[in-house]
């Protein structure tokens, strides 16, 4: 039973399928062809922003390895008589305000602080390795202090790549609850039973969408820890279901795309190894589906067009995203 999921991994496992110097694993399913059709989606002119607020509101609670994002303002209206205050103070900065400041125009300035990983995003394929590999068998160790120098985020986002024809699969309504239950396990039967009452297909290059309801009941209870500790999610058996459907990549509402519960004795986050590694297939993480959800229950339209570019940060093992959905 433990190593069950090694002998997965070699059946799954799609290195040097895009040659040896591949970065971009099964994005690789999104051909021209495949952007054009997935475009003719877009029929009703409907759009759906996916991503949840970069705030200091959000779903990272007290475990230590991310904190929600930080917002902090440089210049604010507050700022409107500084010229005024900095005459006669000195420095680079008076001389500057004073030619800037002197008419009515006035400006704000912000930063924001946070991990890549705290919010809405993608995992770059350099986010999980086991065995001192990442995907396509580069070494762990390419991943240095400077940054993945293999399977990083930039090597996706300075492609372009991540537009494609995407499919909603309603779990959460499909089982007739608001979310599912703690630590409930999402099975690959399942889901082709949900594709199949909602009169769908995954076709080759497609990006599945995975709705728990998890959003709405981290909006009930605000609680960050519980939200990670409990979240239910897909079972490591649906990496090898979305390896069959030639899926370009997979998104959820949850924090981890895969339930947060051991299904092996001696590995956790087996999904993640899968996928990323093996299948060089990234995860979309806390994607808002909410109001999608809803509006595919009513018009019955599961499929549309996704644009989801993740930002190009060099060496990034994965990036905060805004996907939207274009039905
Ligand atoms: C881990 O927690 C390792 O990953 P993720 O952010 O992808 O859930």
């Amino acid at each position: 039973m433990s190593s069950e999921w090694r002998t997965v991994a070699d059946r799954v496992r799609n290195w040097d399928k895009w040659g040896p110097n591949d970065q971009l694993g099964t994005l690789n399913y999104i051909t021209p062809e495949k952007i054009a059709r997935a475009a003719a989606t877009a029929k009703q002119g409907k759009i759906f922003p996916l991503s949840i607020p970069l705030d200091a509101y959000g779903p990272q609670g007290a475990h230590g390895f991310r904190r929600n994002p930080i917002h902090i303002m440089s210049v604010d209206g507050g700022d409107d008589q500084m010229g005024r205050h900095l005459a006669g103070w000195g420095g680079p900065a008076e001389s500057m305000l004073a030619e800037w400041w002197k008419g009515p125009m006035r400006f704000t300035d912000d930063y924001i602080i946070m991990p890549l990983q705290s919010s809405t995003q993608w995992d770059a394929l350099s986010h999980v390795y086991y065995d001192g590999q990442l995907y396509n068998g580069y070494p762990a160790a390419s991943v240095t202090s400077f940054g993945a120098t293999k399977d990083s985020i930039d090597q996706v986002a300075g492609k372009g790549q991540i537009v494609s024809r995407a499919v909603l699969l309603d779990v959460a309504r499909h089982r007739k609850v608001k979310y599912l239950a703690p630590l409930s396990v999402i099975s690959p039967e399942e889901l082709d039973d949900v594709a199949k009452a909602q009169g769908v297909s995954i076709e080759s290059g497609d990006i599945v969408l995975i709705r728990t309801g998890w959003r709405a009941r981290f909006l009930e209870t605000h609680n960050g820890e519980a939200w990670l500790q409990e979240s239910p999610g897909l079972s490591w058996r649906c990496a090898e279901w979305l390896h069959n459907k030639q899926a370009a990549a997979v998104a959820s509402d949850n924090i981890a795309v895969e339930v947060v519960a051991s299904e092996f004795p001696d590995a956790f986050l087996v999904f993640h190894m899968l996928t990323l590694r093996d299948m060089g297939m990234m995860l979309g993480e806390i994607w808002d589906m909410e109001a999608l959800g809803e509006d595919c229950a009513k018009d019955g339209v599961y499929v549309f067009l996704l644009v989801a570019q993740p930002l190009r940060v060099t060496g990034g093992v994965g990036s905060p995203v805004n996907p939207i959905a274009i039905k």
